[in-house]
């Protein structure tokens, strides 16, 4: 069986254009590259040169990554309003004081209205913020004053999700918009989209129908699959099926056949961001991350892997057939060649989600030889914001008070949020956890989601004694004081909002500035690969944070365009990006980052960094 690794070898040597960014594919005058030696062509079939194709590639990557959040935060707005009109259906609102809160935000007036009503009329407001043509989009009011009056000033304050995106292809069509700059304020205007809106709306109607996450227990890695039991693997994006599939496995029917079939039981796992929204929500376990899919199927012990959209390997049918597997795709946005299809929309979610569980039991006999590795790590999940919020001060005074005093007394030095992918180009794992261990050695509270969250599970970062261990003096005392650990997991990609809203909490409670960009934070994804991670990184350099990027980024190939994304940008959004793909050099940079925003609200008081030597290196368990 090929995995992922062989694949990734079989690329080398890679294209050099298409790492810089120098290649343009968008009209068929070309393909047109550059020479970035200066030696061959310096433009191409039309004209364009360097800095203008490396930032239309730049711009559709946001657009890309953009459209896959807010399609995301659509489907979830549509099951919300099925979840009102059709008490059927299975769904319903769990968290009524999120449904109060977003009604707020949405300006829905609950006056008389019955739960179901105000749920509506949030569904109906949240999905017309995709087609709207103008005004601005409701949820940029969560962010502090400042950043809205720079953005206004800016005229970047997307007006709809799906215009922006729209607006964002045609611009970097054949002859359209030709200024870097003027691009990737646009760039900007579509990325908040994404982080204000598509994913924002994803996380806060998720929680209406799922529950917000409050701090639960869990266990990850590949260890999680049973012997015993029928493995039911979900892997993808949109909780909406997922759910659906827990209620399944618990169907005392459905463990009544497993167990004529022979299985102890229904072990339902996950792979990638569906599993951190099942983890979060009900405990249930991690199989891996993304480059884990493939070898979840590799233990001969996966029943079933049910995927939905986004991150899913378009490997996985082969991987599949060497094994008893079956793969069952559920999106019709999704379909795979060699898997087998259930329509899942959202009205028979559950009946299809039955169908499901029952095909994985009956394949349950088939199993040949399995080999299930070990390996699984304890967890603690679930930190939304209003869970940190809660954390800190109580339910009646809770705030983000407590977190800023201990920023500026220096106990914490700063908050960084570690994001993003695996990549295969990359010792897998290790750039998240040593620059996660660094940080928190350097009492830097870190906050997680996506994959990378995953990865650091692994090694043992979400157990509150595990990461005490490698955490500096200052962090631990006040992990402790509150109880919590000094790695915060906050969810799946979408949920990087959850961190939106968190750093404008942190702005209102006081002490840190009047803007995101006053505060002593950053924002990294050490093993980016997808175009989601390039629109979530450009929101939060668009929203006034320093974001610092692994493995390199496809922009190389122009200096000129370079220079604009890590320098000139900051002098705009007061955020910017950079690229390191070491990550004691990238823990390095942040912590001067870090440093120098204290130092700026005279909080500083620079401690001698603590390198991280190969020592604590080995010491960590990956
Ligand atoms: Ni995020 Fe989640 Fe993982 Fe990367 Fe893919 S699963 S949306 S894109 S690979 S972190
Ligand atoms: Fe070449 Fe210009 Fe067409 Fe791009 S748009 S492929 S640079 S001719």
């Amino acid at each position: 069986m090929e995995t992922v690794w062989d694949r990734s070898e079989q690329q080398e040597p890679r294209c050099g254009f298409g790492e810089m960014g120098i290649c343009c594919r968008m009209c068929h005058m070309g393909p047109c590259r550059i020479d970035p030696f200066g030696q061959g062509a310096k433009l191409g079939v039309c004209g364009a040169n360097a800095e203008l194709i490396v930032a239309r590639n730049f711009c559709r990557m946001v657009a890309g990554g953009a459209a896959a959040h807010s399609d995301h935060g659509r489907s979830v707005a549509r099951t919300l309003l099925l979840a009102a009109k059709n008490p059927e259906s299975g769904y319903a609102v769990k968290d009524g004081n999120k449904l109060a809160k977003v009604a707020g935000i949405l300006g829905i007036d609950p006056g008389n209205k019955t739960k179901e009503e105000i749920a509506a009329a949030v569904a109906e407001k949240a999905l017309s913020e995709f087609g709207r043509q103008e005004g601005e989009l409701s949820f940029i009011k969560q962010a502090p004053e400042a950043r809205q009056a720079l953005w206004r000033g800016l005229n970047i304050v997307p007006r709809g999700i799906d215009r922006e995106i729209v607006e964002m292809m045609h611009r970097t069509t054949m002859g359209v918009d030709q200024e870097h700059k003027n691009l990737m304020l646009h760039a900007s205007r579509t990325a908040l989209a994404d982080g204000w809106g598509g994913s924002m709306i994803a996380t806060e109607l998720q929680d209406v129908l799922f529950g917000t996450p409050s701090p639960v227990r869990g266990q990850v890695n590949l260890g999680v699959l049973s012997e015993t039991d029928v493995n039911v693997v979900v892997h993808g994006h949109e909780p909406v099926l997922s759910e659906m599939l827990v209620l399944a496995a618990r169907d005392p029917d459905m463990l009544k056949l497993a167990e004529s079939q022979g299985a102890s039981g229904i072990n339902l796992a996950g792979i990638c961001c569906t599993a951190n929204e099942v983890l979060l929500r009900h405990g249930l376990p991690i199989a891996g991350n993304i480059l884990q899919q493939e070898l979840a199927v590799a233990t001969g012990a996966v029943d079933a892997m049910v995927v939905d959209v986004q991150c899913i390997m378009p490997s996985l049918p082969s991987a599949s057939k060497c094994f008893h597997t079956h793969l069952i795709t559920t999106s019709p946005k999704g379909k795979i060649e060699g898997a087998r299809h259930y329509d899942i929309e959202a009205e028979n979610a559950l009946h299809s989600a039955r169908e499901i569980v029952r095909e994985a039991i009956l394949n349950f006999p088939n199993r040949g030889n399995t080999e299930i590795p070990q390996e699984k790590m304890d967890l603690v999940a679930g930190f939304s914001h209003e869970a940190i919020h809660y954390m800190l001060g109580g339910r009646f005074r809770g705030s983000y008070a407590p977190l800023n005093d201990n920023i500026i007394n220096g106990r914490i030095k700063g908050v960084a949020g570690v994001v993003g992918c695996c990549n295969p180009k990359v010792p897998y794992d290790r750039e998240h956890v040593d620059l996660v261990g660094e940080l928190i050695a350097n009492d830097i509270l870190v906050v997680q989601t996506g994959c990378s969250a995953i990865s650091c599970a692994k090694a043992g970062f979400l157990v509150p004694d595990t990461a005490h261990k490698v955490a500096g003096k200052g962090l631990t005392e006040v992990c402790e004081a509150v109880g919590m650990p000094p790695v915060l997991h906050s969810g799946s990609c979408v949920d990087n909002s959850r961190i939106l809203v968190a750093l404008s909490e942190m702005v209102k409670a006081g002490g840190l500035g009047s803007d995101i960009s006053d505060l002593p934070v950053a924002g990294a994804a050490p093993e980016w690969m997808s175009e989601k991670a390039i629109s979530i990184g450009h929101y939060f350099v668009s929203s006034g944070v320093f974001t610092v990027f692994g493995v390199g980024l496809p922009v190389s190939g122009s200096e000129t365009f370079a220079r604009h994304i890590f320098e000139e940008f900051e002098a705009i959004l007061g955020g910017k990006w950079a690229v390191e793909p070491d990550a004691g050099k990238m823990a390095g940079l942040i912590i001067d980052h870090i440093n120098g925003k204290r130092e700026k609200l005279g909080i500083g008081k620079a401690r001698e960094r603590v390198l991280f030597d190969m020592e604590m290196r080995r010491n960590l368990a990956v």
